[in-house]
């Protein structure tokens, strides 16, 4: 049974050994991201601290900062089950008779159990406050030294489309500026980006009802950062992914819809037109972001549920609880890709390409020219537009292996012939191409060269030992005394 709410959740991570209870006083400002980067990195459980200082508010961190922990908060044995399930749905047939009708019928209450519900009230709706309230309440943290403030880092902010209606929620990050106000760092090329430059368009002095929870059920909260088409409500791929609709409720100030179950939902508006400048703040490339101009969120009422827990991630150097959240977008869009990019085998993206910087890719080649066809596939596809580095090698190659990818790759190329530069979008928060947001990417075709390709000398085999002799060794090998290999 899917996680109905942030508590049921911490429940299961304490129950399987993934959570430790902090029950002195650690402070929001630095001591909290120094706990959390030192228990990501060696491995450590999500932690609960319950006694910030200056908030009586407790702080869950790393609660996705592992694939066990991924695997719990999506309730699967393997996060390949999602992707199997989606891979299920994207090959389904048309039934054959009465009996493939039947099998098909819990396929089909699967579908329906994806749509969100509305209800009319919820847990979060515990607490009602339209006034005395200040973000200062709550333990947000000031996650790295150079920051320009403190950051609520794991928002779901949720806006409508003005042109369609449709609903939004993406996960971006919003620095407090006082009580009331934060800003709202939606990059150019998300969709709550798109809303406001909709809604400016039609009328440069409006508002923009924004709505933002925090903290809900795992399934939902992950669902915020998952790079969907435009026009698909992450709510209903959270439904899809929990196997039960995620109950929203409308906001007390606007018609944004809300997780029912969140612990905190702020509930504002963005000024259109206004902007200030926001950051820098300490980024999960490794690097502090630059700061730059920003619209502006008006907090005007604040609800939330009977003492509420906050939720939070930092970002930083890599490996940092991010990693995994992309690491399971890897698994779980891989069917997807393939069924655009049907010679895909796998990707991987390691964790110091920080996702955009570096993505490996091994396909089945059956054309020439086909290691560039998919690298411009990917150049074109949604935010994968951003990798500044593909990689492309045959199928022979586990690219989840990077040293192997590493060694082969490097072997088989002639960068001056295989390597592949274009200009296009790069990520906001690439430091180094030319200008902001715009600037080059490569592609590298380290696939084995054919004839056709115009490479007419021979290709080397790569060594191995034949199969026989090594038996004969792992005898012989014992014999010496040698430990087994
Ligand atoms: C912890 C975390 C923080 C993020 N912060 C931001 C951010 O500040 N701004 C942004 O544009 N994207 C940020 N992202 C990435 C977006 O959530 C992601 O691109 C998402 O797919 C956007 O959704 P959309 O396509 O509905 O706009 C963050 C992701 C994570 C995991
Ligand atoms: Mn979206």
């Amino acid at each position: 049974m899917a996680s109905t709410d942030l508590r049921d959740f911490i429940r299961t991570l304490e129950k399987q050994g993934e959570l430790k209870r902090i029950p002195f006083e650690v402070d929001p400002y630095l001591e909290i991201t120094e706990f959390a980067d030192r228990a990501v990195k060696s491995g450590g459980p999500a932690l609960l601290f319950e006694k910030p200082r200056n908030s009586r508010v407790p702080v869950l961190i790393n609660a996705f900062a592992s694939m066990r922990r991924m695997e719990l908060a999506l309730e699967v044995d393997s996060i390949e089950d999602i992707a199997a399930r989606i891979a299920g749905f994207l090959q389904m047939q048309k039934p054959e008779g009465f009996i493939g009708t039947m099998k098909m019928l819990p396929k089909l209450k699967e579908l329906g159990s994806m749509f969100p519900k509305k209800v009319s009230s919820g847990p979060c709706k515990d607490v009602i406050r339209h006034k005395d309230f200040s973000l200062d309440e709550f333990p947000i943290l000031h996650c790295w030294p150079h920051d320009g403030g403190r950051f609520i880092t794991l928002p779901m902010v949720f806006s409508n489309n003005p042109e369609t209606g449709k609903r939004n929620c993406g996960m971006y990050r919003m620095q407090v500026f006082d009580g009331q106000t934060t800003g709202m760092h939606w990059q150019k090329h998300k969709q709550g980006a798109e809303h406001y430059r909709r809604l400016l368009a039609q009328n440069k002095e409006g508002r923009m009802p924004v709505a933002v929870a925090i903290g809900a059920d795992p399934a939902t909260m992950y669902s915020a950062i998952l790079p969907l088409p435009p026009e698909i409500d992450e709510m209903m791929f959270s439904g899809f992914i929990r196997g039960r609709p995620v109950e929203m409720v409308k906001c007390e100030t606007s018609s944004i819809e809300v997780p029912a179950h969140s612990e905190i939902v702020l509930e504002g508006y963005v000024n259109l037109g206004e902007l200030r400048r926001e950051g820098p703040f300490g980024d999960h490339t490794g690097f502090y972001s630059l700061d730059d101009d920003y619209p502006v969120f008006h907090v005007e009422c604040i609800t939330h549920r009977k003492n509420p827990i906050y939720a939070a991630t930092i970002v930083g150097p890599p490996p940092m609880e991010d990693f995994y959240m992309g690491k399971a977008i890897e698994r779980i869009f891989l069917p997807l890709m393939k069924m655009q990019l049907p010679e895909v085998r796998d990707i991987c993206m390691p964790a110091e390409g920080v996702f955009h910087n570096l993505i490996l890719i091994s396909i089945r080649k059956s054309y020439p020219g086909q290691a560039r066809k998919v690298m411009h596939a990917i150049w074109g596809l949604g935010q994968a537009m951003f990798s500044k580095c593909i990689v492309v090698v045959d199928e022979d190659v586990d690219v989840q292996n990077v040293q192997e990818v590493a060694w082969k790759a490097l072997n088989n190329i002639d960068p001056q012939r295989d390597i592949e530069f274009v200009t296009g979008p790069v990520d906001s928060l690439d430091h180094a191409s030319r200008l902001p947001n715009f600037g080059s990417k490569m592609g590298i075709d380290a696939t084995m060269k054919w004839q056709s390709e115009g490479f007419t000398r021979p290709w080397p085999k790569v060594i191995e030992m034949s199969p026989d002799v090594k038996t004969r060794v792992d005898d012989l090998w014992k014999r010496a005394g040698l430990h087994r290999r």
